[in-house]
Order: C-alpha cells, then structure tokens, then sequence
C-alpha cells in the first residue's frame, strides 16, 4: 500500500470512534434509538466516501510545520486531536453539501444518490445538514475546551461557516431559475462567488487548524498562508467546474448540474467571451433550461469553443504563478512553503 493510502486508511479509522461519541451524546439527551440511528445514518452516508482531502490536509499540514516526515511520527494523542479536527472540516463539507445537494437539484454524489435523494429522507435532510453542522462544536468543545486555542477554532469555524454561506447565497441568486440572462455573469463575478463559496472552507480552514495547533499563529503567517490559498481554491473551483461539464459520472462522482441550473460557471463565462453571435444566440436560447436537449446544445458550443483547450491554458498559466508565489514565502517565523506545494500538487491536474 502506498503511503498515501496507509494515511487515508489510519484517518478513515478514527471515524466510527466519532460517531460512537456523536450518538452517545444523544444517549445522554435519553433521544429514542431510532433517533440515534438516523443521526448515525446520516454521519455515515454524508462525511466519509469523498476524497477526504481537506480533513487529511490538517494532519499532513501539521507534520510538515512541526518539521517531521510522516505521520508516523506524531504521537497517538496528538495524530487524535489533528484528526479530530480534520474530520471536523469533513464534517462542515458534509452539511455544505448535503444542503448544496437540494439547492442544486443534484442527483447523485460520491457515486450514490445525494442525501435527500435517499428513500424516506426527503426535506428532512435539512434538519440532518443542521447537525452534521453542530456536530463539529460538540467535538471541538469534548477535545479542545482546555487549549488556550480553543476559541480561535470556534471563530476560525465560524468566520470560514459564514464566508460560504455568502458565496453560496451570490451562487445561488446569480442562478435565478426562471429568468435566464446571461448578461449577469462575468469572470469578476465568477471569482468573487467561488473564493467565498469554495476556497475559505475547502483550503485556508484546514492549514489555519494545523497552524493554530502548532502554534504558528502570526498574523504574518497567517496572511502568507490565505494569500496562496485563496488563489488555489480558486483554481480548485475552477477545475470543479470544468469537471460539471467535462468528466464524466463515473470519474467525478457525481451528475453535473451547472447549464441545466443557470449557474454562473467558469465554463459559461469563458464562453461568453469567445462565443460568436451565432452561438451567442444558441446559448442566450438553452443555458439554464432544465431539459437534456438544451443541456447538450450548450456543451456542443463548449466543445467548438474548444473550452477544454481554454482550460489547459488556465491550468498552466495559474500552477506557474502559484510556484512563483510560493517561492516568496518567508519561512523565519516557522511557517513552511511546503504546505503550500504540497496542496498545490494535490490540485495540479486532478481529474476527479
Ligand atoms: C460547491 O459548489 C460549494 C459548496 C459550498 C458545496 P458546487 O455546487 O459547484 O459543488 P458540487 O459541484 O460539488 O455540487
Ligand atoms: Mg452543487
Ligand atoms: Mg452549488
Ligand atoms: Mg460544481
């Protein structure tokens, strides 16, 4: 097994160990079994079975500042406290998406039916996206209440909460269902939507965690640390979008939904700018329509656009300039660049 997967598998098994907490907590409240079962449910359908990226990044994040060379050689106390908190950002990604799921009218996610798609759940995942939300706070409260960190976590929780959220209310109301006009979207607003909607929480939150751990906490630091990652998660974002339109079920999980929901995409907006009055009328006739023939309309403009190639271009132009920036790093506080490379190598050319 490689390295990588050793990781994977060493994180995926504290898992069921914060699950026996959550539901002892509901024990403790005397909730029904049933109650307790649901709740169990829903942890375990909607927090692990993704790429576990952003969770698995707090531990390697924290080896990498504290100078050592693999997990391995973290205590077993302190490799259960990062974990904990990198299941803590699986846990916020799993009621973003959980809610994302029904905003978007997606149907399937990690290669199964979304959540509200599950038989007998329904519009009660909405209450399920409110927990899995409070579930982190009861964890970082039973791990961390004694850490003099502790409230930076909770605001640090809080402030990355309410930045998605703001990017997700642009996202959504930049998508109107009913009256499409393609005249709203730009790349200004494109990048404005995804940092907020995707970057915070997907790629600052999980090295701000490590850092406060580690004790690296300058705001220097700290700004070295966003000043990349923002960028990144912009990219990251970037590539999610390419893969709406362009990878398939199979490779990225999940059925695209971005030119049948009218969103304010990378791809669309590239689009737009080389998009002849020909095709300008194509796309003003069937983007946002919610029905496979349209659907396929516009993707066929996004081929002849040769929107794919467009985004090879991006993709080299935006790795070469985040190595550039990551050589700048001022390490004399303790902070390390190659936090940053490493995750900028995660994203470079993910296809999934
Ligand atoms: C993702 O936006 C943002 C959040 C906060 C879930 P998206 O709808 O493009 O994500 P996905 O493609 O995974 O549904
Ligand atoms: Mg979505
Ligand atoms: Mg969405
Ligand atoms: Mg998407």
């Amino acid at each position: 097994m490689s390295k990588k997967s050793v990781n994977k598998t060493k994180f995926l098994s504290r898992f069921p160990i914060i699950v026996e907490e959550l539901t002892q907590s509901l024990k403790d409240y005397g909730m029904p079994q049933e109650a307790i079962d649901w709740f169990a449910k829903s942890l375990n359908h909607n927090t692990p079975g993704g790429k576990l990226n952003r969770g698995l990044s707090v531990v390697d994040t924290y080896v990498i500042l504290k100078g050592y060379h693999d997990v391995e050689e973290l205590d077993s106390k302190e490799y259960d406290q990062l974990a904990l908190l990198g299941w803590c950002v699986e846990l916020l990604q799993a009621y973003f998406l959980v809610a994302d799921d029904m905003m978007d009218h997606s149907l399937t996610r990690r290669g199964q039916p979304c959540w509200y798609k599950v038989p007998d759940v329904g519009d009660i995942a909405i209450n399920d996206s409110f927990m899995l939300e409070a579930a982190i706070y009861k964890l970082l409260k039973s791990h961390f209440k004694k850490e003099s960190y502790y409230i930076d976590l909770i605001e640090l929780f809080h402030e990355v909460t309410f930045q998605t959220e703001l990017g997700q209310l642009l996202d959504l109301i930049t998508a109107p269902e009913d009256k499409v006009d393609l005249t709203k979207f730009s790349l200004d607003k494109h990048s404005f939507i995804v940092i907020f909607k995707t970057a915070y929480y997907s790629f600052y939150l999980p090295v701000a965690l490590a850092m406060y751990v580690a004790g690296i906490t300058d705001e220097k630091d700290l700004k070295q640390a966003r000043d990349v990652l923002i960028p990144l998660g912009e990219y990251f974002q970037i590539q999610d979008d390419y893969l709406d339109c362009f990878g398939t079920p199979e490779q990225i999980g999940k059925i695209g939904t971005d030119i049948q929901d009218n969103k304010c995409s990378w791809v669309i907006n590239k689009a737009l700018q080389l998009a002849t009055p020909e095709q300008r009328t194509i796309l003003d006739a069937n983007y946002g329509q919610r029905n496979s023939e349209s659907e396929a309309k516009c993707k066929k403009v996004f081929y002849d656009l040769k929107i794919d190639q467009e985004y090879t271009t991006y993709e080299e132009k935006i790795a070469k300039e985040l190595q550039a920036q990551i050589a700048q790093v001022d390490e004399s506080r303790g902070f390390k660049s190659q936090v940053l490379t490493t995750f900028l190598n995660k994203v470079y050319k993910r296809t999934k």
